[in-house]
This record gives C-alpha cells, structure tokens and sequence, in this order.
C-alpha cells in the first residue's frame, strides 16, 4: 500500500480519511496517541516537523530530498489525493486548471475562512452567521461545489460544518436548513462514521 494517513483520536485526520473511505482508495491508518505524546516524538517529527496531525505519507512519490512525499495540512492531503488518488482533476487540461483552482479555493476557505470562524471565539460571533447564510444557499441543491461528483471540496467544507452540533451544540441551526441537511447527511454516511470513529 502506498499511503500512509498519520491520525489522532478526535483530530482533523478524519477530513482526509473520510475522503479516502469514500473513494475507496486503499491506504495504512496509523493512529498515534496524542495522550502520550506519540506525535512528538522524534520518528513522527521526520514526517510533519511540526508535530500536528493529520499528516501524509505517498510512496507513489519521490521527494527530491528523500524519501516519499510527505505533506502535512489537511488541505494540503486533500488536494494530492483528490489529484494523484481520486481522479478529480483529469481531462482536458483547461477544465482541470479550473477545477484545480476551484478545488484549492475551497480547501482554503474551509481551512482559512470557515475554521476560524468556527474556531476563534471572537471570530464566531461576528464572522460564523454570514458565512452560513452563504453556504446554507449553496450547499441546498446538494450540488457537488467542484465538478460532477463528490469531491475533496465537498469533503472539507461538510466536515467542518458537522463540527458544528459536536463542538457548539448551543448554536441554533434553525435558520440554515441547506446546512443542516449537509450535516445530516454526513452523520448518516458510513463513510463519514468509519473515519470519525463514529461507528
Ligand atoms: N491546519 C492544520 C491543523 C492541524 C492541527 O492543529 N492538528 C491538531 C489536531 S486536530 C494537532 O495535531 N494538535 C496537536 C498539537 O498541536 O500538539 C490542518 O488542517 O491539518
């Protein structure tokens, strides 16, 4: 097997595993225990020097500085594998230039934009409304947000959104149906639950 997906219990590891459970696309799970500071230690610090989790290993690849590719950043993952794994940019190179670009705009806006509205406090308030008005119109058709199919893009942003019943239960979702439906959903789909742990 050639990946290797790096993961914690209850980390962002389960973006990029929900991905590759949903594509099918065979890979090692190795689960380090951040309890005792697993991901710490100097063998993991080789493979993401700045010792978070998730984190990639793809022997498919050849870094020019040794040793198979290595990528840290979920965002970074997804968009290799839904590249090199998933088949999501093949075809006419100028429809995957723009599906490239619209995949890389989605993993940093969930990553950039949408974490840290979740995420810090201050943001959450001001910043987490407007763009779940935004998405909640979105996300409503059950459109794929990039190309035809359910994608790395789809992956990022849904996976952060079901962040939101675990870590903010107190957020009243009432007013963004489309939203609630895309977490709905993510919670009812085996593969979701299998790299959740929720199963
Ligand atoms: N932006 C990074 C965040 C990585 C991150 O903060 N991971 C957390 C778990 S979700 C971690 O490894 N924390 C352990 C630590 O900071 O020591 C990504 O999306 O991969």
């Amino acid at each position: 097997m050639v990946l290797t997906l790096y993961g914690g219990a209850r980390t962002r590891a389960s973006i990029p595993r929900w991905y590759l459970e949903e594509k099918g696309i065979a890979y090692n799970w190795r689960q380090l225990d951040m309890e005792t500071g697993e991901h710490k230690k100097e063998s993991f610090c080789a493979i993401n020097p700045f010792s978070k989790l998730p984190a990639l290993e793809d022997e498919s690849f050849i870094d020019p500085a040794g040793g198979p590719l290595r990528l840290f950043e979920s965002g970074a993952i997804l968009l290799h594998l839904a590249e090199h794994h998933g088949g999501e940019l093949s075809g006419p190179p100028e429809l995957a230039a723009v599906r490239r670009a619209k995949l890389t705009q989605w993993l940093l806006f969930a990553n950039a934009t949408l974490a840290v509205a979740l995420f810090v406090p201050s943001n959450r308030e001001r910043e987490l409304p407007r763009l779940m008005d935004v998405l909640d119109c979105l996300l409503a058709g059950g459109q794929p947000l990039v190309g035809e199919q359910w994608g790395a893009a789809d992956c990022a942003v849904q996976a952060y959104l079901a962040y939101l019943p675990i870590f903010f239960p107190q957020i009243d979702l009432e007013p963004w149906p489309g939203v609630r439906a895309v977490i709905a959903s993510a919670q009812a789909n085996p593969a979701y639950q299998r790299a959740t742990g929720s199963r």
